[in-house]
């Protein structure tokens, strides 16, 4: 269903990466947006370099929100993702955001990538975060059951905060490079997703990584691929708030 990008860029500007652990804020890293990006090209036998255009100041903000049990594989994703490495340790995660500039489909845009705490005991701030995300990555590990079975509330629990029916998101089966671990089917993971009709992706965060960036652009154009008007509802709604004064 999924392919790999032709082209993926192997020089993105990592613009900030704010990172909370346990309660210590660490200094935003920052660095400048680069000129020209270059592009590995792995379409075809040969593969080259590619100069594609710097991103304009128009370029639109994807607000993502990685979500799913604690331990699942969330962070190794996100950091597998942006700073294309593995993280073979386990720290929980409270909240970490990332921003990047990135070429999805030949378009700039930025992803605003927030990776949270699938810890039960950081579940009072995820209607706080639902409320903010254009996009989910719905993230279980294919050798723990109960984090598939907990698909369902965090699939639920969106479409409440958003008062919608449906939502940008995708259903993100991480770990499949664990094989005599898993505990949950290709076939089960895909019934899943297809009850809760969005889309179904296999992942691996450990190099070399299967499908991660994939997951990250696939919810990128669900998001872009809305009907014209729930997009304009939303821009709608944010500028009102923008706009909004207070009657003293
Ligand atoms: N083999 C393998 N291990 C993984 C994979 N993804 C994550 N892990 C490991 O699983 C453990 C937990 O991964 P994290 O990314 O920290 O899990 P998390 O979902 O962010 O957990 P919380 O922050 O508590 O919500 C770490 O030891 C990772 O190295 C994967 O695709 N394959
Ligand atoms: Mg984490």
């Amino acid at each position: 269903m999924f392919r790999e990008q032709g082209s993926v860029a192997i020089n993105d500007a990592v613009m900030s990466t704010t990172r909370l652990r346990r309660g210590l804020q660490e200094k935003a890293l920052r660095q400048p947006v680069p000129g020209p990006t270059a592009c590995l090209d792995m379409s075809g036998s040969a593969q080259k370099i590619k100069m594609s255009k710097p991103p304009n100041e128009n370029v639109t903000t994807y607000k993502l929100v990685v979500v799913g049990d604690g331990g699942v594989g969330k962070s190794a994703l996100t950091i597998q993702f942006f700073q294309k490495m593995f993280v073979q340790d386990y720290d929980p995660t409270i909240e970490d955001s990332y921003i990047q500039h990135t070429e999805i489909d030949g378009k700039w845009c930025i992803l605003d990538v927030l990776d949270t705490a699938g810890q039960e005991e950081f579940s009072a701030m995820r209607e706080q975060y639902m409320r903010k995300g254009d996009g989910f990555l719905l993230v279980f590990s294919v050798t723990d059951i109960i984090s598939y079975e907990n698909i369902k509330n965090f699939f639920t629990q969106i479409l409440r905060v958003k008062d919608r029916e449906s939502y940008p998101m995708i259903l993100v089966a991480n770990k499949v490079d664990l094989v005599h671990l898993r505990k949950v089917t290709e076939e089960q993971g895909r019934e899943l997703a297809a009850s809760l009709k969005i889309p179904y992706i296999e992942t691996s965060a450990k190099d070399p990584p299967l499908n991660v960036d994939t997951a990250f652009h696939e919810v990128v154009r669900i998001i872009r691929n809305q009907p014209v008007e729930v997009r304009e509802k939303k821009r709608r709604k944010h500028a009102f708030h923008r706009n909004k004064c207070t009657i003293l």
